[in-house]
């Protein structure tokens, strides 16, 4: 009988889409261990799912003035679309908002009430006055008295990772209206944590093969003594509380997201009975792959409902990656940093970005991403290492036909290429297994290496010029090599892995073990170029000062001007929407800076030739100016963008993107080039630099 194992990846709350912070600190590693396990022969159940209450969805949906179903379905589809560019699969997506989903939370929560972990009681939660609303623990924000970081909210502080609850915080206040709170009496149900105090520390002593951080964070969690916990809140947005007198009340989001992953083995099984029934088998072994902000509801929340519930098998591994830094700071969609996922699988390849990610796992501590490191990375190890080496061990073998092991006369370079092989494959599957992707990865990566000089040293072309059984050995050893990397690459690159094993005549996935079966080395299909490079096509554009020296309302367009512009030597004429912003008198004499070299459009039937640079923010749009010292017509650099004199379109242009950013405590409108921001301020009508000259927007 095959080992059952369920590998489950947190679900991602759908206020947004995923980033790369995601990607990386959870679902990447769930994708490749959830690989690992079934080239090793597990039967594999895997799930997560979209996370739709919750206040970070109703938060925005205040803000935004639409109602959350809107919210969850759109992020949701972006999502699963999302994971399925990047090759990461699930046996069962759920949603939180799915009947089944409810049904499951519904008969969970019911049992625990049976068995005595429910209770009711007053408890004290903010309430805004000026609202009239009770107010969700997120809605409240203040100091935290851990850390001391500013802006924690009354769940959390996202500082130092603390749990929290409102009435810790110091000097909160009510996110809407930046009143101070009060604190007034209200009835939840409450889970009985308290009771589980021993049982909770014995079970995460009994962990010894869990990652420092989290057996560290969980002990600590633990020692600071386990409170009950209120688990419905005054929300209108959620799962019902199946309970009288709560009519007003939903249940408490992470308490019945964490069930999700029973709503996710009971969809994958087809009833609720059957997932109960193995979850509750001694044998069965799962692994958890969260984010380090969600560690302790992985490792003591989750595993105290566990058993809260009755003979339930609890967590086998709580896997928790730190933090993939953007450029030094933490990724979060809220402050526009890092990328989106999005952005990226717009500009490269996947598998590339699976390689970028696996490169830079976060797994024992933070690890930091840039773009140009990436890129970097990607084109000289990926594809000039691991590419060429895989195209010219291929090519060669396909010259030269099937070689069968009886007819090879092995050199001592291929001895140690065999061995080689068989220690890389044997500690990829090592630190597989102990979920140390990072280095099962890096063992990877020494194996493509190791190719790369072994072609080298070993130069087949010559070998095969003159004994054929040295020759056939050079040959079959480097289709060797490249078919153990493609095995067990199936769980790193498993597109890449997939094409190159199908050329090797593999149709099916090939079970991932140390020692190969490899008889023959033959080609089934002429091997192709793997990758294409990563070329930064620069966008050219030609930006030049221009005064404008005319302006006269659009005849047929209300919100648009048509402005006459100087270009010193000649003069053209753009369309552009900033009436709202500037009147006639304040735009005439102004020096600005136009793209000169857009293919002319016809805007409600005038001609445009041009555009304008400008930024907008909350308070509106601010044209980018010149100083009034620049000449009409002189051009105008920006970072290491060339102007040329060939036409760009208006598609083209729209890639170059302005918008603003927050830069310290101020919100400035950037330049994106190559995502990288380029700063520019407008002060008292004039374009001030920032930043290095190099990096900075200047007039020549
Ligand atoms: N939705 C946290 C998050 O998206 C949360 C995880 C739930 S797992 C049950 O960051
Ligand atoms: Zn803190």
């Amino acid at each position: 009988m095959k080992e059952k194992v369920f590998v489950f990846a947190a679900l991602p709350y759908v206020n947004s889409s995923l980033h790369l912070g995601h990607i990386a600190g959870a679902y990447l590693p769930y994708d490749v261990f959830r690989r690992f396990l079934k080239l090793r022969g597990y039967e594999v159940i895997a799930s997560s799912g979209s996370d739709e209450h919750g206040t970070p969805i109703t938060l925005k949906a205040i803000r935004e003035g639409i109602p959350p179903e809107e919210i969850v379905q759109k992020f949701h589809k972006i999502n699963v679309e999302i994971f399925k560019r990047m090759s990461i699969e699930f046996d069962a997506y759920i949603e939180t908002s799915s009947e089944l989903h409810k049904e499951i939370t519904t008969s969970f929560l019911r049992k625990l009430k049976e068995n005595g972990y429910i209770y009711e009681a007053e408890m004290t939660q903010p309430f805004c006055v000026k609202e009239n609303i009770f107010l969700a623990d997120r809605y409240v924000k203040g100091k935290c008295p851990h850390c001391g970081y500013e802006s924690a909210t009354g769940d959390q502080c996202e500082n130092c990772g603390q749990t929290l609850e409102p009435n810790e915080l110091i000097n909160p206040l009510c996110i809407f209206d930046q009143t101070t709170p009060e604190f007034r009496q209200t009835r939840h149900l409450f889970f009985k944590l308290s009771t589980l105090q021993d049982e909770l520390l014995r079970y995460i002593e009994s962990r010894d093969s869990w990652r420092q951080n989290v057996l560290s964070f969980s002990k600590n969690f633990i020692s600071r003594g386990l409170k009950d916990r209120p688990i419905t809140r005054d929300l209108n947005w959620g799962v019902d509380v199946p309970f009288e007198g709560y009519d007003d009340k939903k249940i408490y989001v992470w308490f019945e997201a964490l069930i999700g992953y029973l709503t996710g083995v009971s969809s994958v099984l087809g009833n609720q009975e059957d997932a109960l029934a193995l979850w509750k088998t001694p044998e069965i072994k799962y692994y958890h792959f969260v984010g380090k902000d969600n560690i302790v509801f992985h490792s003591i929340i989750w595993p105290a409902m566990l058993i809260a519930h009755g003979e339930m098998t609890l967590p086998y591994y709580v896997a928790a990656n730190e933090f993939l830094n953007f450029q030094g700071e933490k990724f979060s969609k809220s402050k526009g940093t890092g990328y989106s996922m999005l952005q990226l699988l717009e500009k490269y390849n996947s598998e590339f970005i699976r390689f970028g990610v696996l490169y830079n796992l976060p797994e024992e501590h933070d690890s930091d991403f840039s773009i140009e490191e990436f890129e970097n990375r990607v084109n000289n190890e990926l594809i000039d290492k691991f590419g060429n080496f895989v195209n010219r061990a291929l090519v060669l073998s396909f010259k030269k036909g099937p070689v069968t092991v009886d007819q090879i006369a092995q050199s001592e370079l291929d001895l140690e290429a065999e061995s080689n092989i068989r220690e890389k494959l044997s500690s990829i599957i090592k630190e597989m297994e102990g979920v140390h992707i990072r280095n099962a990865f890096k063992a990877w990566l020494e194996l493509a290496y190791f190719g790369n000089s072994y072609i080298t040293n070993r130069k087949p072309w010559e070998a095969c010029k003159k004994d054929d059984a040295n020759c056939n050995a050079a040959i079959y050893t480097g289709t060797k090599i490249v078919y153990a990397l493609a095995v067990s690459g199936q769980i790193f690159l498993p597109e890449t892995s997939k094409r190159i094993l199908s050329w090797l005549g593999y149709d099916q996935p090939v079970e991932l073990k140390d020692d190969l079966n490899f008889p023959v080395s033959r080609l089934t299909a002429k091997p192709e170029r793997l990758f294409e490079k990563i070329v930064n096509n620069e966008l050219n554009l030609n930006l030049k000062v221009a005064q404008i020296d005319g302006v006269s309302d659009h005849p047929n367009a209300e919100k648009l001007y048509l402005l006459d512009l100087n270009l010193g030597d000649g003069k053209r004429r753009i369309v552009s929407g900033i009436k709202n912003s500037y009147t006639k008198e304040e735009l005439l004499g102004k020096k600005i800076i136009v793209v000169t070299n857009l293919k002319p459009a016809v805007i409600r039937g005038e001609t445009s030739s041009g555009m304008l640079l400008a930024a907008e923010d909350s308070k509106g749009i601010h044209l980018v100016l010149a100083p009034e010292s620049a000449i009409n017509g002189e051009e105008v650099k920006v970072g290491n963008f060339h102007s040329n004199f060939t036409e760009i379109s208006i598609e083209e242009f729209r890639k170059l993107d302005i918008k603003t950013v927050k830069r310290d405590k101020d919100i400035v409108p950037a330049l994106f080039i190559e995502n990288k921001p380029l700063f520019f301020e407008i002060n008292a009508g004039r374009l001030v630099l920032d930043g290095t000259p190099e990096e900075g927007l200047r007039v020549k």
